[in-house]
């Protein structure tokens, strides 16, 4: 950590750069985080969890950062062929994978002028992924194998009667509702947040978890199009409480196992997910392993270059940790 001062108001200085993707904003992690040693992105993570859950905070939360941003630190990576090591984070903690924060990574390297339109390989804590950056601007992301974990499964919620949905994995566990029986509108907003946060807790209550009791931490409602070129149209409620400005990348990449596990969608075939604030993820897949191998392509914009300034006699210097 690059730090400063007279020892009693010692200051330390993150040089972060700032884009949305579709309308998600993600937050790069330039220079002054944690040193988080050696080793894979799981590992790293682990010691970022352990030891500077702080700096998380800080970068994130208010005062410098606000609820819906997502974070993502960048680390040497581990194996030779990798460019980075990124390791993504949010208000309330981690992220396995994020699919509008990998493009956003993408197309904060470029504006460095650190990588150069082509294939790039980057390693998260749930996987490699593969990036491609067009020069056009437009980012494909090869995310980690994605597979629907169950189908039609029950909750009864304690305001919102019984919700069915599926279960599945993207790199982040999503619960996938259809029938809500709500308008998939920003105007709608109080509601939607109020269904998926009964839905995630109940679901919770009844003990109902991805793979080996993970936690099932997002819920994405899907609706019909606002678009004529959109397939769906899908509001995500976040971990920390927000929602999904983008139309999500690990939730599109959930999405398509799905409608492969239903024989809705082929390998090849493209499935263009809107998003609720309108903008647009353009997926397909391949098979291997009987595993969905998502590819989401979409845009990231740069929105500023800052240096958070963190002083030791700041009351807030860890920010305002979400409740
Ligand atoms: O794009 O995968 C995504 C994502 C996850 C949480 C917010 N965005």
């Amino acid at each position: 950590m690059r730090t400063a001062g007279n020892g009693r108001n010692e200051i330390q200085r993150v040089r972060v750069i700032d884009s949305h993707t579709e309308g998600e904003p993600t937050r790069v992690v330039i220079s002054g985080g944690p040193d988080l040693g050696s080793g894979t992105a799981s590992d790293r993570l682990e010691r970022f969890r352990q030891f500077h859950d702080g700096f998380r905070d800080a970068v994130i939360n208010e005062p410098r950062g606000h609820r819906a941003m997502v974070g993502a630190l960048l680390c040497e990576p581990h194996q030779e062929r990798a460019l980075t090591q990124v390791i993504f984070f949010n208000n309330v903690g981690w992220l396995g994978m994020c699919g509008h924060g990998t493009i956003g990574v993408a197309t904060t390297l470029a504006w460095l002028g650190r990588i150069e339109p082509g294939s790039h390989r980057l390693e998260t804590p749930v996987g490699d992924v593969k990036i491609v950056l067009r020069a056009d601007g437009i980012v494909s992301v090869r995310n980690v194998a994605s597979y629907r974990w169950g189908a039609a499964v029950a909750v009864q919620t304690r305001h919102h009667g019984t919700i069915t949905g599926d279960v599945a994995w993207g790199g982040n566990w999503f619960f996938l509702v259809s029938e809500h029986r709500q308008r998939l509108e920003l105007a709608n907003l109080e509601a939607l947040t109020a269904l998926c946060h009964d839905v995630r807790s109940s679901l919770a209550a009844a003990g109902i978890t991805g793979a080996a009791g993970a936690e099932i931490d997002h819920i994405e409602l899907f609706g019909d199009p606002s678009r004529p070129d959109a397939d769906s149209r899908n509001f995500v409620l976040c971990p920390g409480g927000e929602y999904d400005r983008s139309p999500c990348g690990t939730g599109t990449s959930a999405k398509m196992a799905c409608l492969w596990a239903d024989g809705k969608l082929a390998p090849g075939a493209t499935w263009r997910q809107e998003g609720i604030t309108g903008g647009l993820f353009t997926g397909s897949f391949e098979l291997a392993d009987g595993k969905v191998l998502p590819t989401i392509s979409g845009r990231a914009w740069v929105t500023s270059e800052a240096e958070l300034v963190l002083q030791a006699d700041d009351p807030l210097r860890q920010g305002i940790r979400a409740p």
